[in-house]
């Protein structure tokens, strides 16, 4: 039996209702308990819309620990942002069921979803099929180095909304366009237009968004959810800020 898409739902809704979202991103290797307590209290303050837990590069191994945890201090959905087949629990609310459609690693298009499929399926987790798009940022990020694939060149927007939309056309449920964690440059304004012109699905913007006035320009542009990780990392009444900016569009 298929599982239900409770989370991609509720996502769409406000999608529809065209209420922004701040997604925040956990890595759990940098969070210590006291400063998932922290974040998960300002989340719950600020109604932060979703949270994201991954990495590109773990060395803890200590996600599911990570999620049970923030589940401890709050209902805001948790939904995995894997950085490899091991970034599977059972305890979050949906996973991020990613494919790397900027580059062309056949590996991380279809290999590693073959292998993290039947463990998904096991654990009863919502999978929401996300076409993940890496954009150059002006340095090499972690994603772009492990995934050893080329990211979409900042210039070419028709290129990513080319991407976009045959991601689109192949069923997949919404967008990720990533500058990769503490980018130099975030996603440019014009390439998130480009993008938004050609696709309907959910639009997620992440990578070296580090002010409550880029969130909101970001937002402008077309992104339906700004995910924020480093620049929370140290300092988290971002959350508040973030939010409230993205509130008043
Ligand atoms: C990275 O989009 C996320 O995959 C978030 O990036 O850590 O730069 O906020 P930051």
């Amino acid at each position: 039996m298929a599982i239900a898409q409770k989370v991609f739902f509720e996502i769409n809704a406000k999608v529809l209702q065209s209420k922004k979202q701040l997604a925040i991103l956990i890595d759990p290797d940098k969070a210590s308990n006291e400063h998932l307590i922290n974040v998960c209290n300002n989340a719950n303050q600020a109604q932060a819309d979703l949270i994201f837990v991954g990495g590109s590069y773990m060395n803890s191994g200590n996600i599911e620990n990570c999620i049970l945890e923030i589940k401890k201090h709050t209902t805001i959905p948790v939904i995995i942002f894997p950085g490899s087949v091991m970034q599977i629990s059972k305890y979050a609310d949906a996973i991020l069921f990613l494919s790397l459609i900027s580059g062309r690693n056949a590996d991380l298009l279809i290999g590693t979803q073959v292998l993290a499929a039947p463990i998904i399926k096991q654990a009863e987790l919502e999978p929401i099929a996300t076409g993940y798009m890496l954009v150059e940022s002006g340095n090499i990020t972690t994603a772009h180095y492990l995934s050893g694939s080329m990211p979409i060149p900042r210039k070419k927007n028709d290129l990513a909304a080319g991407t976009a939309l045959a991601a689109q056309m192949l069923g997949m449920q919404c967008i990720y366009m990533d500058a990769g964690s503490g980018a130099q440059q975030f996603i440019p304004s014009e390439m998130i237009k480009a993008v938004r012109s050609q696709i309907d699905i959910p639009i997620i913007v992440g990578g070296g968004i580090t002010t409550p006035e880029i969130a909101k320009q970001q937002c402008t542009a077309g992104a339906d959810i700004v995910v924020v990780g480093s620049a929370i990392e140290s300092d988290v009444t971002l959350i508040g800020k973030i939010k409230s900016a993205i509130d008043s569009l």
